[in-house]
């Protein structure tokens, strides 16, 4: 039983992709950890959604090489739920800065796969409020209401498989 799961929407960045067995590392990762994988797809984004998702870094010195690795590959997407996500993920995720991961948090997911500042590895939502505007532009069709109405009980009650080919829990059925 877990209660009182928070979404969190977490990406591992094209150059991870690319390295199977460091998308695998970090899948096991997110398992081990007690996360659920709500939703997931892989997506190489648009201009655009680039744009809106980094919107806050617009003026950045690092905006552009940002937005370009963004756009390099197909990231991998997630909706993750547990108990605090938000800030279990970001944990598991290590600082921001590599450099500062490697040295401080050798064992976290950025101090083990980032190679640089722009491309370190993963992101995750930093706040309830950012999880929600960041769940909306990856997923616009799943409804975070209605998940914890219809669905967050079976998470809860560790009614759920998960579909490895996926990397996605689905709901068993009764049936
Ligand atoms: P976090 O991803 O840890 O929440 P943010 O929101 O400050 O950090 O930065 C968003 C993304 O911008 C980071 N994941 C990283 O790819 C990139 N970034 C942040 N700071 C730098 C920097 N100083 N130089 C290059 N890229 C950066």
């Amino acid at each position: 039983m877990q209660g009182n799961l928070q979404l969190t929407l977490a990406i591992i960045k094209p150059h991870v992709t690319k390295a199977p067995h460091a998308l695998q590392k970090i899948r096991e990762t997110i398992l081990s950890s007690g996360f659920y994988v709500v939703q997931r797809k892989s997506t190489i984004m648009t201009e655009e959604v680039a744009a809106e998702f980094y919107a806050e870094h617009r003026n950045k010195f690092f905006y552009n090489r940002l937005v370009t690795l963004m756009r390099s590959g197909p990231s991998e997407v997630h909706i993750l739920a547990r108990q605090n996500a938000i800030k279990v993920w970001r944990s598991l995720m290590g600082p921001t800065k590599v450099y500062h991961a490697q040295f401080t948090a050798p064992e976290s997911i950025r101090g083990r796969f980032g190679l640089t500042d722009t491309r370190n590895a993963t992101h995750g939502s930093d706040s309830p409020e950012s999880a929600t505007r960041e769940i909306e532009i990856f997923f616009p069709d799943f409804s975070i209401d209605r998940w914890f109405l219809k669905e967050a009980e079976y998470f809860n009650t560790g009614a759920v498989k998960l579909r490895a080919q996926e990397f996605v829990h689905r709901i068993i059925s009764a049936s």
